[in-house]
């Protein structure tokens, strides 16, 4: 049997748990059966391990989730990790597999977190690493990353809980004189639109901030720009390519968690109509911000573009929604690759990275 073996994990304490558990089932559906041999892990939203769980299960509100899984550990043996179930059973390929493909987040939506147990284990996965992974959540550094890049950014703030919680009028009053209104609250590191509020007025700000402030010690401000909102695909490892732009029209006032992932209620425009200029300006920016905070495989890139032609980057997403409609794998299928030949080239581009780090894991 000389098949790949594809360890799929999915599920997880996330917010995004959800999310995780329907993409995962769109990605075990389109790998090629052929040439991969599937096997899954699912998280539970208290954190244990399960081998062989079945995303389409998982869905369902009242399944029982663990039947026919086992609860497993990870062992870190040194150049051959595995996992082995706790009740001591043995497991399909001794728990072995050539490369994770993991679709979620980190324990609780601290990202870069499952990459380091990997990394620390020793497995080949798909997509970025702890330092790429952990800038694409934390909107705070992200931005001073793109900054530094040179890549155009919302004019922002950011406060601490501590700080909002200290002087509430201080806060409201240092965002309205420098940034205005409206402007977006959000939590620096939540991968969703969780927390998320648009503010028109000091009060709806206060309320705002208190509300972001409970999903999030660090809390982001951004300035309201009246723009289109312009989204591309980049893939591959240290030449990275920017796909055509997909335009994302929001039916809710703003593109809100729900809009994004659950009820496709938003439209997907594909492709977006833009100047061939501003097209090539935005992939250049999309290639940039992938390199400027480490990325690797893949990550959808998110802009403004105003009505006078001005851009705006508003943030990378190294985990982008993964199912066959969304916004990610559609941009590439539009320029003809298929989300299976997608998930092929993520694979190899997993191992590609494996072995370029390999020496110095060694050294
Ligand atoms: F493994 C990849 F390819 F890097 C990868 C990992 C995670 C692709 C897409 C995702 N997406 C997600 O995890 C999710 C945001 C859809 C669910 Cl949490």
């Amino acid at each position: 049997n000389n098949k790949t073996k594809v360890l799929v994990i999915f599920g997880g304490q996330s917010g995004e748990h959800e999310v995780s558990v329907i993409s995962a089932a769109s990605v075990i559906k389109a790998l090629h059966a052929d040439r991969y041999e599937i096997q899954t892990i699912g998280i539970t939203k208290d954190g244990s391990w399960y081998w062989g769980a079945r995303p389409e299960a998982w869905k369902e509100a009242k399944a029982d989730i663990t039947n026919g899984a086992k609860q497993v550990a990870v062992v870190l043996n040194p150049q051959k990790p595995y996992f082995q179930a706790i009740d001591g059973s043995e497991l399909p390929d001794q728990g072995r597999c050539d490369i994770i493909f993991p679709v979620m987040h980190g324990p609780k939506g601290e990202d870069g977190t499952i990459q380091g147990l990997f990394e620390m284990a020793g497995f080949p996965y798909v997509g970025s690493g702890v330092l790429g992974s952990s800038l694409g959540m934390d909107k705070d550094r992200m931005k001073a990353v793109f900054k530094e890049a040179g890549l155009p950014i919302v004019p922002h703030l950011t406060l601490l809980r501590s700080e909002i919680n200290a002087a509430p009028k201080a806060a409201v009053k240092r965002i309205s004189d420098s940034i205005g209104f409206p402007c977006f609250i959000k939590p620096a590191n939540l991968g969703s639109s969780v927390g998320i509020s648009k503010a028109e007025d000091d009060k709806q700000l206060l309320e705002a901030l208190i509300y972001a402030a409970k999903f999030d010690r660090k809390i982001v401000i951004e300035k309201g720009v009246k723009a289109r909102e312009v989204e591309l695909s980049v893939l591959g490892n240290e030449s990275a390519k920017a796909s055509i732009p997909g335009e994302i029209k929001p039916t809710k006032d703003f593109y809100d968690y729900e809009a994004k992932y659950l009820d496709n209620s938003s439209e997907l425009i594909i492709p977006a109509i833009l100047s061939q200029k501003l097209i090539e300006q935005l992939q250049s920016y999309a290639v940039t911000a992938f390199e400027a905070v480490g990325a690797s495989g893949l990550s959808r890139v998110d802009f403004f573009v105003t009505e006078d032609k001005q851009i705006f980057i508003n943030e990378i997403n190294t985990m982008p929604g993964f199912t066959q409609i969304s916004m990610y794998p559609k941009l590439w299928e539009a320029s003809g690759l298929s989300y299976s030949l997608l998930l092929d080239e993520l694979i190899r581009l997993g191992f590609e990275k494996f072995k370029d780090d390999a020496d110095r894991r060694l050294s």
